[in-house]
Order: structure tokens, then C-alpha cells, then sequence
């Protein structure tokens, strides 16, 4: 980016990280839809999202186990937060929905407080459909052994499709 258009950016009130931030839309295969209240789309009143750009948003990890999985494993992939706000999410809660129709509300205090990944990587490796993929809510259970009951169990959606701001 030259100076120029720097400039002119400036010149409209748009910020670099707001121009850095802004929501693509999918070359390839939606393989996740957030919608609701949401200010960000990319098709009719949904933000889609491919495989690259969920590879392209910022990434985190946790260490931790869980309820499935005995051993401690490291879980890579998004924030949910970080996903929400790249989608303009004004809403109290999260309703995840799964491949296998199962539902849940998340809500949005407990994505921010505990960091809670969209992981898409287990052990470094993508996890997929037949697995827990695309996606797996992941909640630091290890570091927090507070979490270690069955709302935070119920709440950890593997297979995750669909997101839905409440
Ligand atoms: N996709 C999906 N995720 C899910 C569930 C499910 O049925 N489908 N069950 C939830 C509930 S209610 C709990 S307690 C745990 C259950 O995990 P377990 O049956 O392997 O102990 O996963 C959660 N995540
Ligand atoms: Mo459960």
C-alpha cells in the first residue's frame, strides 16, 4: 500500500486495522455461516467462511484435555471472540449448531473471559468432519479446572456448521 493511498484512506475516516479486518467473501466452499445479530455479511445476511480465511484470521492455542479426550493436546485455531467481532456480533449469547444437529448457547461472557477457540487443529493436525472438525469449541479445562463440570461439557460442540448471534 503507497503513501497515497494512505492518505485517502485517512481521508475517508477508515483506520488500517478496519481496512486489515474487513470480512472477505469465500473463493472456496463455505464450510462455516455466522449469522443473527451480526453487521458484517458477505451473502444475503450471512458471513461465510472458506477454509483460507479462517486460515488467515489471527490464530491461538490451548493446551488442555477434555471430557473426549484424556491427554493434554494443544488446540489451534481462532478465538471465538476474535470471530465474532471480525462479523460485528452484538448479542448476549452464541447458539452453535453442529453437522449432527446438536444445538447449544454459549454465552458471550464466557467466550471472552475463557478465550474459547474455534479450533480447527488437534496435536497440530486439521481435525476433520469424521472427528471433531471442522470446528471444536474449545475451553481451556486444563488451566481452569472450574470448567471441569457438565455445562462446560455440554458446551464443548465438536462438528461445528453454524453460529447464530443472540
Ligand atoms: N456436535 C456435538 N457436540 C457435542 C455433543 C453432541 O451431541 N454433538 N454433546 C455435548 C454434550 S451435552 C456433552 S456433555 C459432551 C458429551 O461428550 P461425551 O458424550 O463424549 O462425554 O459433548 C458436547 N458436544
Ligand atoms: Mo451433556
Amino acid at each position: 500500500m503507497n503513501k497515497i493511498m494512505i492518505t485517502g484512506l485517512a481521508a475517508l475516516g477508515l483506520t488500517l486495522s478496519a481496512w486489515v479486518m474487513a470480512l472477505p467473501t469465500p473463493s472456496g466452499e463455505p464450510i462455516l455461516w455466522i449469522s443473527g445479530a451480526i453487521s458484517e455479511t458477505n451473502s444475503d445476511s450471512v458471513a461465510a467462511f472458506d477454509e483460507a480465511m479462517v486460515s488467515q484470521l489471527p490464530q491461538a492455542t490451548i493446551n488442555t484435555n477434555n471430557h473426549v479426550v484424556e491427554s493434554v493436546l494443544e488446540y489451534q485455531g481462532p478465538t471465538l471472540e476474535s470471530v465474532l467481532e471480525l462479523v460485528g456480533a452484538k448479542g448476549e449469547s452464541v447458539k452453535v449448531v453442529a453437522w449432527d444437529d446438536y444445538v447449544v448457547s454459549i454465552p458471550v461472557a464466557d467466550i471472552t473471559k475463557y478465550q474459547v477457540l474455534l479450533a480447527t487443529h488437534e496435536a497440530g493436525e486439521r481435525m476433520s468432519i469424521d472427528d471433531k472438525g471442522p470446528f471444536f469449541v474449545v475451553f481451556p479445562f486444563a488451566d481452569h479446572p472450574e470448567l471441569r463440570n457438565d455445562y462446560y461439557y455440554s458446551l464443548s460442540v465438536w462438528q461445528v456448521k453454524e453460529i447464530i448471534v443472540e
